[in-house]
């Protein structure tokens, strides 16, 4: 296992990136040859040259399943191989250190170059690296081969079953009702570090009136001695502060009049974000290694009623929502991202949960760019039987999380997982430990569960800063009946403050709805029915933000999702008041009325 740090892949005078994104080789082994692959060592030839199976073309950065035509591809499970071939330039030898960084491939991976093993990893969502300098051939063309398995079971993360049908086919099922999409889903990098190099940055910020702290610690690993230069630079290009003479790897820098990093709707110019640029120098002063971090300086602090962004008090309006579009399934899409936040923008949100796996790097450095608060949820999502081998791999997920999301401003809860079955007795020692375990890497950010069962059989929110629950009032519960919506939201919520003493966040509430579906009066299933729905639920919200414990609000979903197939789903999860092409329902002209007189009356 890799114990290093994380950072992303960036150009700097030091280093060099290339990408591995592009056209791959991809083959699905023989039905009945579940591991082929392995002993015919698949992994020192070009998949290209295979004759007993089917070559196909596969994007990367995509999930695979949506991209032929094939449902077996589709509804495949277990292992994939994908391949290319690639060119290391000559002038990289004795460069330094080349690494392989994957942005995330769902959910188990190993990585071959030229015919050799050079990592694997577990659990989709989240990057991992390795160093491979001494895997490459300079100058010439290269191999990089992957195998990937989609599998889920009772001991990973998320928990999964695999079924065997009367035909002998295997079907994965699995009690979240995203489709279990695979595959290299995030960008393939390659790049360079010089030799002695800038390993790990961890910056923690705080504010006292208009000064800004940022307090840094950096990881470098050298064979000679050096020491680490940092200067916080602003977004005019001006060095508003830096590390004293003596250069050493922490310190606390001080901004005088400071541009903190404010929410979107809290300030006219939110999201302001410095770079802090770290360079590694020799004794001589000469320049080693150099890397540029971008950071928000800003506080969070929460009390039994609130949660503060530089002491100001926030209400939290936005929605749940998932990587996930039309073709490319997981996989990161630029154009989709930005049209995105510009509709998160429109609607007037200031925050979502990643909801339920973390979500990708470039989509995270525009919620710190654009000031969306998020509520960070590791890969942990309807969880039914708690084991200790699953526990190991639930505190790895937050490890690697939290290692990849903590410099980020936009990060302001940390959610260790979605509707878990926390009624049962071992979910007590269960969480207690995963709670524990995210404060032993992170004390600065406030941390929840997210839950479904009912207030007073939970064995876990005793151990979280902040509440959440998810409730489908006039959908799941009294489906038809919206008129009992206010009151069971306002006793509800009540009751989870009055039992935890404890901020508390609805992070789920909606219904489906097919988009151009009318009836009046509203019936289940029509527009007007989750505009109607939406409106029950902002009357409970208004009334339980009088009480002081209530702090936010979340619609189930920013957009229309692919489920697995089941009865109960119309072409998908369909609560979306976007549709899954990223145009407005009539909830969405809704949702933005609110959203936008909550943030005039707020702000
Ligand atoms: C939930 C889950 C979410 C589902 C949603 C639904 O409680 O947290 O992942 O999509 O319900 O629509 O059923």
């Amino acid at each position: 296992t890799y114990h290093g740090g994380i950072l992303y892949p960036r150009p700097s005078e030091t280093r060099q990136v290339v990408s591995l994104d592009g056209l791959w080789n991809f083959v699905i082994p023989q039905p009945n040859r579940p591991l082929q692959g392995f002993d015919e060592h698949w992994y020192k030839k070009n998949l290209k040259e295979l004759t007993d199976v089917e070559v196909h073309i596969m994007p990367v950065p995509s999930s695979y399943n949506d991209i032929t035509t094939n449902w077996k591809i589709r509804d495949h499970v277990g292992l994939v191989w994908y391949d290319r071939k690639f060119f290391v330039p000559k002038s990289w030898y004795q460069i330094g250190r080349v690494w392989l960084r994957f942005g995330s491939v769902s959910y188990a991976s190993q990585v071959w170059i030229n015919g050799r093993l050079v990592m694997g990893h577990e659990i989709g969502h989240l990057p991992f690296l390795a160093e491979v300098t001494d895997f490459l051939i300079y100058g010439k063309e290269n191999l990089i081969t992957v195998a990937c398995d989609n599998t889920l079971l009772a001991d990973t993360v998320p928990q999964g079953k695999v079924d065997t049908l009367e035909t002998g086919r295997l079907v994965q099922t699995y009690n979240f009702d995203f489709f279990n999409y695979a595959g290299i889903d995030r960008p393939v990098t390659l790049y360079t570090t010089p030799k002695n190099y800038i390993d790990d940055i961890t910056v923690a910020t705080e504010t006292d009136g208009d000064v800004g702290f940022v307090d840094y610690r950096i990881s470098y690993i050298s064979d000679v001695n050096v020491t680490c230069r940092v200067s916080l630079i602003d977004k005019k290009g001006n060095v508003v502060a830096k590390s004293d003479e003596r250069d050493e790897p922490y310190g606390i820098l001080e901004v005088p009049k400071a541009n903190f990093w404010w929410p979107y709707l809290m300030d006219p110019n939110p999201g302001y974000l410095y770079t802090l640029q770290v360079e590694l120098l020799s004794e001589h002063r000469d320049l080693i290694d150099k890397y540029s971090q971008p950071i928000g300086i800003r506080s969070i602090a929460w009390t039994n009623t609130s949660l503060l962004i530089n002491n100001r008090p926030v209400y939290l309006h936005g929605f749940g929502r998932h990587e996930d579009s039309d073709i490319r399934g997981k996989g990161l899409d630029l154009p989709l991202i930005i049209r995105d936040y510009n509709l998160i923008r429109w609607v007037g949100a200031n925050a979502y949960r990643t909801s339920h796996y973390p979500y990708a790097e470039e989509i995270m450095d525009l919620a710190d760019e654009f000031g969306i608060m998020i509520i960070d949820e590791c890969p942990s999502v309807d969880t039914e039987a708690f084991y200790d081998s699953l526990l190991i791999k639930h505190k790895n997920s937050l490890t690697e999380l939290i290692k990849r999301d903590k410099n980020r401003p936009s990060v302001i809860i940390w959610s260790a997982a979605n509707e878990p079955r926390t009624q049962y007795p071992q979910a007590l020692g269960y969480f207690k430990e995963v709670i524990n375990h995210i404060k032993s890497l992170d004390i600065t950010r406030p941390t929840t569960i997210v839950e479904a069962q009912p207030v007073n059989s939970v064995y876990s929110s005793q151990f979280v800063d902040i509440i959440s629950f998810n409730r489908y009032n006039g959908w799941y519960v009294n489906g038809g009946n919206l008129d009992v919506i206010p009151l069971s939201v306002v006793a509800e919520a009540t009751a989870w403050h009055e039992k935890f003493n404890k901020p508390v966040i609805m992070q789920e509430y909606g219904g489906d709805t097919l988009e151009g579906l009318h009836f009046t009066p509203d019936f289940i299933w029509s527009e007007e029915y989750q505009v109607n729905l939406m409106s029950k639920h902002f009357q409970a919200f208004d009334q339980l933000r009088t009480r002081g414990f209530f702090i936010g609000e979340f619609i189930w979903n920013f957009a229309d999702f692919k489920t697995a197939q089941t009865f109960t789903r119309v072409g998908g999860n369909k609560k979306g008041i976007f549709t899954r092409s990223r145009q407005p329902k009539a909830s969405a002209h809704h949702l933005r009325k609110r959203y936008w007189a909550l943030a005039t009356q707020l702000y």
